[in-house]
């Protein structure tokens, strides 16, 4: 039985999100955050299609890292790595899922963020269907769960309840320093309404692809990690004129009846949206083109 109950999901659809608290169990989270030093230290290597990605600050050597795990800002697309996907696929997340979006769903991104100490690592206010070419919005949902306490000191997820409503904003550079490869900040966004939400070990957020979102900076000396997939039903459709500046990528049906199968929708929708139009300046573009070639 999925853990949204009514009262929650009156909740996500008025608001644009909606936490769960203790979806997670410790010795599911233990695994993951052992899985992610194997990786980040050379034990096992990373999976086909993983992105290990330094923090930008670590990259420019602004900053010596004191271990691996202090170097690395987050591990993207780890479906082909067993048992970080055991997240992806955990049943209970799954039933949350699909309580939202409906029955059928496949997982679209995945990543593991690790927000280490003495970094910037600020995530800036944006919307995460600027990445995604499946509309409609509401058939597409975020999971992001607590590895460690979440609080405001270490960078907690920051939302802006009821942007959901909204439109997709043009997104660039907020001209920070030390700003992440592929983050992209909301342009014009009031930002005084925010909620920080301070979560506990396992607790998940579920949150709208037009919530208008973002993190702060970790000012203590541990770590803030998060383990976060999105999902979509699988009735989507493809809404972008170009594969977009992230490249091919194949969608995984995780429930359902076409489990284990891939999305066989049509893509390059003629006349459609070219996501590129929604970064403000070239200069975001190229910041994108440099994930996507670190990607393959
Ligand atoms: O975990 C974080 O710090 C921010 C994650 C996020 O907002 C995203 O990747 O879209």
């Amino acid at each position: 039985m999925s853990a949204i109950s009514p009262t929650m999901l009156q909740h996500y659809h008025d608001h644009g999100y909606v936490v769960v608290p203790k979806l997670i169990a410790e010795q599911h989270l233990t695994t993951w955050v052992d899985r992610l030093a194997e990786i980040v230290e050379g034990r096992v290597p990373p999976s086909p299609g993983m992105l290990v990605m330094k923090d930008v600050m670590v990259a420019k050597g602004a900053v010596n890292p004191g271990s691996k795990m202090e170097a690395i800002a987050k591990i993207q697309d780890f479906e082909s790595d067993p048992v970080l996907d055991s997240y992806t696929t955990h049943p209970s997340i799954l039933e949350c899922v699909e309580t939202i979006v409906g029955k059928d769903v496949q997982t679209i991104h995945t990543m593991l963020i690790n927000k280490p100490p003495h970094v910037d690592g600020r995530h800036p206010l944006h919307q995460d269907l600027l990445y995604f070419p499946f509309r409609p919005a509401d058939k597409i949902v975020a999971s992001w769960t607590a590895l460690e306490p979440v609080t405001r000191e270490n960078g907690c997820l920051v939302v802006l309840p009821d942007t959901h409503r909204g439109e997709l904003l043009k997104h660039g550079n907020p001209e920070w320093d030390n700003l992440n490869a592929g983050y992209f900040g909301a342009k014009g966004v009031d930002a005084s309404n925010r909620v920080h939400l301070e979560m506990n070990p396992g607790d998940t957020v579920f949150f709208h692809p037009i919530l208008i979102h973002g993190s702060g900076r970790n000012r203590t000396e541990g770590f803030r990690r998060a383990i976060s997939a999105h999902y979509s039903a699988v009735d989507v459709e493809w809404a972008w004129a170009t594969e977009g500046a992230f490249g091919e990528r194949r969608y995984r049906i995780v429930s359902g009846d076409k489990k284990g199968q891939f999305w066989s929708g049509e893509r390059f929708k003629e006349g459609g949206l070219d996501p590129r139009t929604l970064l403000s300046s070239s200069e975001d573009l190229k910041s994108v083109e440099s994930v996507k070639k670190r990607h393959q």
